[in-house]
């Protein structure tokens, strides 16, 4: 199995060429369900860089005042969240084998120059749950450190088709993007292209 740390799944080009096409077309369909978001952090009120939208029954986004969270409907639009297209929720019963089918589909779209500070996903009620990442475009250089902030990380590429488990310890570990890397023919998928330079998406449990 690929560990690279404590219950965390590194399957590198788990999604073939086709197969990233299939998905970006229902990734496609979802944003223009769901159009793109920008959430805000909380307090400060500043502008993540990274835009955002979700499919599946709940939808994580932030704003200045009440902060980190999940909503059943869009922000903007009001309306619920797309459905979980079929194909994820096959990805996600094949590498975790969870009971459970996820609650939430965050898609997150990284231009050239976005990254993800050092964080915890600590918004959710259900912890024992895994969390299945997939990544289509871009490289990124993805760091991966242990419970608490100041413990040592690894650094890996997540590439596109790459697929990530997150269990057991894995679950609770700080990790972030350091940086979107230059990738030479890794454009997104023609119904994604010219939204970003990475498409990154988290399956979890939320309840
Ligand atoms: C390790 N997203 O949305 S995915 C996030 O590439 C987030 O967009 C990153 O972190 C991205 O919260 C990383 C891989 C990932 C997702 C969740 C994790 C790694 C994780 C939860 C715990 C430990
Ligand atoms: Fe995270």
């Amino acid at each position: 199995m690929p560990e690279i740390a404590p219950g965390a799944f590194h399957y590198p080009g788990f999604l073939d060429g086709p197969a990233q096409e299939a998905l970006a077309r229902e990734i496609a369909e979802v944003i223009a369900q769901a159009p793109l978001f920008v959430s805000l952090m909380p307090k400060s009120g500043l502008p993540m860089s990274v835009r955002m939208t979700n499919c599946g029954p709940l939808g994580w986004m932030s704003d200045k005042d009440k902060g980190y969270r999940y909503e059943p409907r869009h922000p903007e639009t009001g309306k619920p969240w797309p459905p979980m297209p079929q194909m994820l929720l096959d990805i996600w019963d094949a590498l975790t084998g969870y009971p459970k089918p996820p609650e939430a589909c965050l898609v997150n779209v990284y231009s050239d120059d976005a990254k993800m500070g050092l964080h915890q996903d600590r918004d959710e009620a259900d912890f024992d749950a895994p969390i299945l990442s997939l990544s289509l475009g871009a490289d990124c250089r993805f760091r991966l450190g242990g419970p608490r902030r100041a413990d040592k990380s690894i650094a890996f590429v997540l590439a596109a088709g790459d697929a990530l488990v997150l269990s057991g310890p894995s679950r609770r570990f700080f990790h972030g993007v350091d940086r979107i890397l230059p990738t030479v023919h890794a454009e997104l998928p023609a119904p994604l292209a010219g939204l970003g330079a990475r498409v990154n998406l988290t399956l979890r449990r939320v309840t």
